[in-house]
């Protein structure tokens, strides 16, 4: 089976250098192609802990949010205090409708003074914050500039950024980003990823700086072994990263992504979700993320979510599986109720080739 192609799923600034690095699957985030396999996913996993990968993220689109208002329009869209956010830094912020229902997970950075730029994971936020702007009259222009992100991550990443970009590269800290300069221009460089093995993502402004940016970072890896790669579903899980869409919907709150910590709702004033969160944290959540170790051999894909029972009770869902190679067991993330959810509760989950056993953990995976 293939998938069609058409303008709607649009390319990125990197997709001929990531058809020429040989990528053998891609996923649609954002309407875009992401890179998703080079050699196989055991194999880019194993790179990815070891080495120094150039993924091509550009679906992490940006919705920009500029003017007088922008802040107050941003404040609006999560329950995470935005006090201190200041320019220079990143913010993870889970953006909730008026039920406190889950629209995405975005990374959020002042790049400016009145100007934000909201890093989005897979729903078509800019209507819904498009659509808040002018039903609440703000004065703010909200769009989707040309910006994508390349990121570079895995152990070796520091030492690939510095020779491309400087020393300069160093002295960022986690989730803190610097203007840098290449060429004639200047890009956004922060210290993050959607990976547990350390890099950085560089907001490339203006796609036709791409193919430079994607060659430079080649040539200057070349000793340190940088292949092209992707966001890694093993690693992801094993690192507890969550997926949008995936393991978390509108369906699910904050609290019930194991989120809360970044739910301020004593000063997240003005956030569209704030009465409905503040009634949820009376009672708590019903149902919260969990990992789910997943006894026997390796697990087929997870396309669908995997019921999950306990003595005959209805006990949650799995939404996210792989093999990991490197803990020698099923790595799974889930939405665990209430009356299942200590972790060291067994459970049975009902994978596409069976029932199997499996245990509730603690997320990340560690051991
Ligand atoms: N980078 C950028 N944009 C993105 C992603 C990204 N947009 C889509 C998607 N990823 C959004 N989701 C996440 C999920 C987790 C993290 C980042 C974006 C993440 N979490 C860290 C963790 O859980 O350990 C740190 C969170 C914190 O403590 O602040 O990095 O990857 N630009």
């Amino acid at each position: 089976m293939l998938l069609s192609r058409s303008k709607r799923l649009r390319r990125t600034p990197f997709t001929d250098r990531v058809e020429a690095a040989g990528v053998k699957g891609y996923t649609v985030y954002n309407h875009m192609l992401l890179p998703t396999v080079f050699d196989t996913l055991e194999a880019d996993y194993r790179h990815l802990k070891g080495h120094v990968q150039v993924w091509d993220v550009a679906c992490e689109r940006q919705v920009e949010v500029k003017g007088p208002d922008a802040f107050r329009l941003v404040q609006m869209l999560t329950p995470r205090s935005l006090a201190n956010l200041q320019y220079g830094r990143c913010l993870y912020t889970p953006m909730v409708d008026e039920t406190g229902g889950m629209l995405n997970d975005p990374v959020t950075l002042k790049v400016d003074e009145d100007r934000y730029w909201v890093s989005i994971a897979d729903s078509d936020l800019l209507l819904w914050v498009k659509g808040i702007a002018i039903g609440s009259g703000l004065a703010v222009d909200v769009s989707e500039p040309d910006v994508s992100p390349l990121a570079v991550q895995g152990p070796k990443s520091e030492e690939l950024m510095v020779r491309v970009f400087g020393a300069a590269v160093r002295d960022i800290g986690f989730f803190r980003f610097e203007r840098l300069p290449f060429g004639d221009t200047a890009f956004i460089v922060a210290r993050s990823g959607y990976s547990k093995q350390g890099g950085f993502e560089i907001y490339l402004e203006g796609g036709q700086y791409g193919e430079a940016l994607w060659d430079v970072l080649f040539a200057a890896g070349e000793d340190l072994n940088v292949r092209a790669g992707g966001p890694n579903t093993i690693e992801r899980i094993e690192g507890g990263l969550l997926s949008y869409g995936n393991d978390m919907t509108r369906e699910n709150s904050p609290f019930e992504c194991g989120l809360g910590k970044f739910a301020h709702l004593d000063e997240a004033y003005g956030c569209i979700g704030r009465d409905a969160l503040l009634r949820e944290a009376v009672e708590g959540p019903a149902r919260q993320i969990r990992g789910v170790r997943i006894d026997g051999d390796p697990v087929p894909a997870c396309t669908e979510a995997w019921p999950v029972s306990a003595g005959g009770e209805r006990a949650g869902q799995v939404t996210s599986a792989m093999w990991s190679p490197d803990l020698g067991f099923n790595v799974a993330i889930g939405m665990v109720e209430k009356s299942h959810w200590e972790p060291g509760t067994r459970l049975e989950i009902a994978a596409p080739d069976g029932v199997r056993g499996g245990t509730v953990a603690v997320l990340p995976f560690t051991s």
